[in-house]
């Protein structure tokens, strides 16, 4: 997958996509990230890239000539079509279902504001989605955008190992929240292993982590749960965990 990205910090997305998963995927070129200035096409000897707002007001909105040139150019440099990203808190939620289909595309397009914005007019004409990473705001997209970039690399076919394959197929896949988890050693002051994990029943493991998923889900995100699509096994399975809740039988964790 290829992935450009319009930034004043071009380095700031290279150094945070440079470790781990992700610089993995790069090494492995199963991801190769451009970043482009938009600095770099401006005119004049400020090399300006922003202006006063229309209207009034405090700070500054970027101007459409310097973005659009980089648009341009990024378009340029692969005969790829490739769908514009801006990243902004007005966008569409981010969650995993999108980050799977924006995984699958051959190329991205990331455009990344400062200041209070980029002007409308471009956004009309360039902008194909605009995404959000949460109801916040930051000094510009540039976080939002590494964001994205580890969560689609992560994602691309080769770049995770086996174990982290399987954790991914067993989780990831269904939209319910993520089971606990432990270590050695099993008794702790600060607990005790749940007895399921270490007796060696493989079934009965993987029934006690979807029903801790499912449980969790319950708990603390029941919106996802709407969406999950239970099957009558998960339903049993949310059932006795509500029930081992009330009656205070359910094992810590
Ligand atoms: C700044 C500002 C200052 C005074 C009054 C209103 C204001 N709005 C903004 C603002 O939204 N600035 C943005 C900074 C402009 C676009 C890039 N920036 C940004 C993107 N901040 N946060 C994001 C973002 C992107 C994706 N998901 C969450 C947040």
């Amino acid at each position: 997958m290829r992935i450009d990205v319009v930034s004043l910090f071009p380095e700031f997305i290279a150094q945070c996509a440079g470790f781990g998963v992700v610089g993995r995927a790069q090494e492995r070129a199963l991801l190769s990230l451009h970043g482009w200035n938009p600095r770099d096409h401006a005119d004049g000897g400020y090399r300006r890239v922003d202006d006063r707002p229309f209207g009034g007001g405090p700070g500054m909105v970027m101007m459409i000539d310097p973005r659009q040139a980089c648009l341009a150019a990024a378009r340029a440099a692969d005969p790829a079509p490739v769908p514009v990203v801006y990243l902004t808190p007005q966008g569409v939620p981010l969650n995993q279902r999108k980050v799977r289909e924006l995984a699958s595309r051959p190329r991205l397009l990331l455009l990344c504001g400062r200041y209070e914005g980029v002007d409308e007019r471009l956004l009309a004409a360039e902008v194909d989605e605009e995404i959000s990473i949460g109801d916040y705001v930051l000094s510009g997209g540039e976080l939002a955008a590494a964001v994205l970039i580890d969560a689609v690399a992560r994602l691309q076919e080769g770049v995770l190992n086996d174990a982290e394959s399987a954790v991914q197929d067993s989780f990831e896949g269904d939209g319910l929240l993520d089971c606990p988890h432990y270590t050695h050693p099993a008794s702790h002051p600060l607990g005790e292993v749940p007895g399921v994990l270490r007796s060696g029943d493989h079934a009965a493991i993987a029934r006690w982590r979807r029903q801790q998923s499912l449980g969790r889900t319950w708990l603390r995100r029941p919106d996802l749960l709407d969406e999950a699509g239970l099957s009558r096994a998960d339903r049993a399975l949310l059932e006795a965990f509500c029930q081992q809740l009330l009656s205070g039988t359910h094992e810590p964790g």
